[in-house]
């Protein structure tokens, strides 16, 4: 099944960080019990997936160990194992490898398959769905001074690139969907012009997966220059002009309201 088969837009995908310093959530579903729970609940809110991840990127940030990142989802995954759809929000092909094995259907990689180059052949044998994200440089950096020429055609063609390694890494281009990666190495108006020239990356062929959900970006454009996370109300209108220029999947964390919201929104379209 392709991934727009998959995931007809709009799909929500919930946001399960088992992780204790997540941006906006950092702490909340550490223990795997209550992980588990808000995935359930979540899907049984309307969410088509939920991305389990267990190493935050958030500005800043250092990464975590293998064993550290598969202590945190192992025992997540193998609660959900078989009862509701699951991404794995990783960069490393070992936690890809071991969610697949526990039956995770998509790989939600942040780098893009720059981090391991062992992830790719990872994703292709598994045969699963793949994310593949526009990062400028890593997460303890990335928010230094982010210049492009134009950050539409530049996040494009870095994101062509990757379609084009994972294709010929032997990845079913069918199963792929792109991400401009919203707040990684982007100042405020740089991630607002992504989604407002969508069509850019739509240009792609490939389904476009957005992620606006609580970042700092829409505190800062409501007047908090030093804002860490945004609303709930801020964060729905960003999900649903998203869908509106055209993207297929809204990774976000409150899942009920945009489902909601969502619904709305496609009726009318
Ligand atoms: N954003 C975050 C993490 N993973 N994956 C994709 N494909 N797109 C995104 O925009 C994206 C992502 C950051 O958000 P969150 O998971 O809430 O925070 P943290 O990285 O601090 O755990």
């Amino acid at each position: 099944m392709t991934i727009e088969e998959r995931f007809p837009r709009p799909s929500v995908m919930g946001i399960v960080n088992v992780t204790p310093d997540s941006f906006s959530d950092g702490g909340v579903n550490f223990d795997p019990d209550d992980a588990a729970a808000t995935a359930r609940q979540m899907v049984a809110e309307g969410a088509a997936i939920v991305d389990v991840g267990g190493e935050s990127t958030r500005p800043g940030s250092d990464g975590v160990p293998l064993d550290e990142e598969l202590r945190r989802v192992v025992p997540v995954l193998e609660r959900l194992s078989g009862q509701v759809p699951v991404s794995i929000d990783t960069a490393k092909a070992e936690v890809a490898r071991r969610a697949l094995a526990l039956g995770a259907v998509l790989v939600n990689d942040v780098t893009a398959l720059r981090g391991d180059p062992e992830l790719a052949g990872v994703v292709a044998d598994g045969g699963c769905y793949l994310c593949l994200m526009h990062m400028r440089g890593a997460p303890r950096t990335m928010q230094l001074d982010p210049i492009y020429d134009d950050v539409a055609s530049d996040v494009a063609a870095f994101l062509e690139e990757r379609l084009r390694f994972a294709v010929a890494a032997g990845i079913d281009e069918r199963r792929i969907c792109l991400d401009p990666g919203i707040g990684f190495g982007k100042t405020v108006e740089q991630n607002f012009e992504l989604v407002a020239r969508l069509d850019v990356m739509l240009g792609l062929g490939r389904p476009v997966l957005i992620g606006f959900s609580r970042k700092s970006s829409l505190g800062r454009l409501l007047g908090d220059p030093h804002a860490r996370t945004g609303s709930l109300s801020a964060s729905i209108a960003a999900a649903v002009a998203a869908y509106e220029h055209g993207a297929t999947i809204l990774r976000v964390h409150d899942v009920k309201e945009h489902v909601e919201a969502l619904t709305v929104a496609s009726a009318i379209a």
